[in-house]
């Protein structure tokens, strides 16, 4: 049979780890390994295209199950094939709860794994065409830089655990010999903003809540606006905060807006908490937590109670990314977009999104300098003046590094387990330690 586009011949899943830091988040503290899986297409012409997406042990099982709907198709049937794969992972997560009080074993609901199937078969397809993935999304090109916010966390003392966490304080690079030391006070965070924005040049911050009281956290916001007066600067506390107590942290405080202050309490759905939120404080919300799907982002879109919506494209499939950012500027509203631990694959994956997403578009959230260094492409994009330039090489832009892929592979067999647990490494901070969705992670 003659085809008109390359045949995919070979399908590839690699789970992988790296090193990450002992991030605190209202989950608990992240363990000094982070996983991801990684998709490599071969097609009958030789190229081969890359995707990413989040590690987890039924994540990897479900993309092996997938090789059977992609193997032997054209790639200009990606579209077709992406939405077999869709159709399949609808069924498997109908029953999820989502995140609302961000389970994170429901992650892996939430998480579409075709969307690593379609960053490569995407990646094939702009090589085939010799086209920026991003010219292949919704309208195509909106814009050749994206802007990226400085993603501060709050960071135990991992010396005090014996976990294997990495150390680099003697990197000559001044964020990396920073970024794996303890930030615990306003002070300490004041000072990862000011590295991380030396070396990567970010206009706006997210600092990362859910960690210590709202008073505390709030403190940091105030100090972070104090110092970089006109940068965009944004909380997340994960829904943590009750109603009352979010408005009363956030009204007339610096915040440029508010990322899931609050959530479901008493009765009430985190949509309805939210629209009552940006009622009584005029403040902007944004959200990861209560619209990571259509039906869930009509309601919200009813209730008005989200301005923007963080459409990370592996919660949403690249394709349905970019279409939730066209839907939102037709509305007057903002596309951004979440982001967890991530390699450079993903970081290509968000920024092709990003360049394609229309409108007036809010910096874009990534783990990446806390990962930055870790490359499993030969030719990992760069955070430049707060921006990552997408430039016009065919696809995704990479070069796969066979070599540390495989690294990072022994690294992930050495693991119990794939899945992500920031239960584990909090206990040995405060034994007994048990996720709440309302107490955050150090008030115990
Ligand atoms: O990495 O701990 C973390 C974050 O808290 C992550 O898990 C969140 O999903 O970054 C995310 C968010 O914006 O909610
Ligand atoms: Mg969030």
């Amino acid at each position: 049979m003659s085809t008109r586009t390359p045949v995919i011949n070979e399908m590839q899943v690699i789970p992988v780890a790296g090193y990450d830091s002992m991030l605190l988040s209202l989950s608990g503290a992240h363990s000094p390994f982070f996983t991801r899986n990684i998709v490599i297409l071969k097609d009958n012409s030789g190229k081969r295209g890359i995707g990413e997406v989040h590690g987890n042990d039924s994540i990897t099982k479900t993309l092996e199950e997938y090789k059977l709907l992609v193997v032997g198709r054209e790639i200009g049937q990606y579209r077709s094939i992406i939405q077999s794969l869709k159709k399949l992972h609808e069924k498997s997560a109908r029953n999820s709860e989502g995140i609302q009080n961000l389970s994170l074993a429901n992650l892996k609901d939430v998480v579409h794994a075709e969307s690593a199937v379609e960053a490569a078969l995407l990646d094939l397809m702009g090589q085939f065409m010799g086209m920026p993935v991003c010219e292949l999304l919704g309208d195509g090109r909106q814009r050749e830089n994206v802007a990226v916010l400085g993603y501060l966390f709050y960071q135990a003392d991992s010396k005090k655990t014996g976990l294997p966490y990495i150390n680099e304080n003697d990197s000559n690079n001044s964020w990396f010999a920073l970024r794996r030391n303890p930030f615990l006070t306003v002070e300490a965070i004041v000072e990862q903003a000011q590295v991380a924005r030396e070396y990567y040049g970010f206009k706006d911050f997210k600092l990362k809540g859910g960690v210590f009281s709202g008073e505390k956290e709030m403190l940091a916001v105030q100090a972070l606006a104090k110092q970089f007066p006109n940068a965009r600067i944004n909380i997340d506390p994960n829904g943590a905060w009750m109603l009352d107590e979010a408005i009363e942290l956030c009204k007339g405080s610096s915040l440029s807006y508010a990322e899931d202050p609050c959530g479901a309490e008493r009765g009430y759905s985190g949509r309805e908490t939210m629209a009552e939120f940006k009622i009584a404080t005029g403040i902007s919300t944004a959200t990861n937590m209560i619209a990571t799907d259509w039906r869930q982002f009509y309601h919200a879109m009813v209730e008005k109670s989200v301005d923007i919506v963080l459409a990370d494209p592996h919660f949403w499939t690249m394709e349905d990314s970019v279409r939730i950012g066209q839907v939102l500027d037709h509305w007057g509203l903002t596309w951004g977009s979440h982001s967890n631990n991530h390699f450079d694959i993903s970081l290509s994956i968000f920024a092709h999104c990003a360049a394609a997403a229309p409108g007036n578009i809010t910096a874009i959230d990534t783990h990446w300098i806390w990962q930055d260094g870790q490359y499993l492409t030969k030719n990992p994009l760069k955070i430049k003046d707060g921006c990552i330039h997408v430039s016009n090489d065919p696809g995704l832009g990479l070069e796969i590094n066979m070599d540390a892929v495989l690294k990072a592979h022994e690294l992930y067999k050495k693991l119990d387990s794939g899945d992500h647990n920031d239960a584990v490494a909090m206990q040995y901070l405060i034994p007994g330690w048990k996720f709440d969705s309302k107490r955050p992670c150090m008030v115990r």
